[in-house]
């Protein structure tokens, strides 16, 4: 099984644009191409089917030694025995989701400012999302950070940071040179036409 801590390029199966019928066939093309971690994130559906899809999703993950992360749904993480759970600002505390999940499970917390990023790391997150670093349709309440602080988020964060928010091949130049290291890419390789070709020419141009 890959490590958090080895992980450069973070996928998401994003129910918001995948529909349930196709999360199985997405999964593979995502650990195919070269995914080395992988979330499952549902905000509008139902937990029976959440808990259903992420059982679809572990054997295949597993077979490509890739972490899977449960988003926001501690309990079904601890009941189909996830990886990862991944917290935002709104949701449970990062010392409530180890408790519910176990020290085996790594945990994952969305920062959307610098402040917000020291603090997960002094609240024990085992890595950090940091972004949007662009307007997203996948997020689309939250202002954009820009790149500027990517820099110093390094400087003051040891854990994993994984920038996130309107990340493509066509930004990833930028966004490397302004200092990110590991990126979560959603909307650009679910839409992508051939996803594993557009993860594989993705995960070759990280440095
Ligand atoms: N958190 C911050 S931005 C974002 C999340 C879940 C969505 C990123 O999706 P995309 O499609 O890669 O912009
Ligand atoms: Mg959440």
């Amino acid at each position: 099984m890959k490590r958090i801590q080895d992980a450069r390029l973070y996928g998401i199966v994003d129910l918001g644009y995948v529909t349930s019928t196709n999360v199985e066939r997405m999964t593979a093309q995502l650990c195919v191409g070269g995914v080395d971690v992988l979330q499952l994130r549902a905000k509008k559906l139902e937990k029976a089917e959440i808990e259903a899809l992420a059982r679809l999703m572990l054997p295949i993950t597993r077979e490509h030694g890739v972490p899977l992360v449960i988003n926001d749904h501690l309990d079904i993480a601890a009941t189909v025995g996830s990886e990862g759970v991944h917290v935002g600002q709104d949701d449970d505390a990062v010392a409530r989701a180890r408790a519910a999940v176990g020290t085996s499970v790594f945990v994952g917390k969305s920062t959307h400012s610098l402040t917000q990023a020291v603090a997960a790391q002094a609240e024990g997150a085992d890595y950090i999302g940091f972004g949007p670093l662009y307007a997203t349709g996948t997020k689309p309440d939250y202002v954009p950070i820009g790149l500027q602080d990517i820099t110093e988020v390094h400087q003051r964060v040891t854990l994993p940071i994984f920038c996130i928010g309107g990340v493509n091949a066509a930004r990833l130049d930028e966004i490397v040179a302004a200092g990110a290291r590991r990126v979560v890419v959603v909307s650009a390789f679910l839409q992508a036409a051939d996803v594993g070709a557009e993860v594989r020419a993705l995960k070759a141009r990280l440095p």
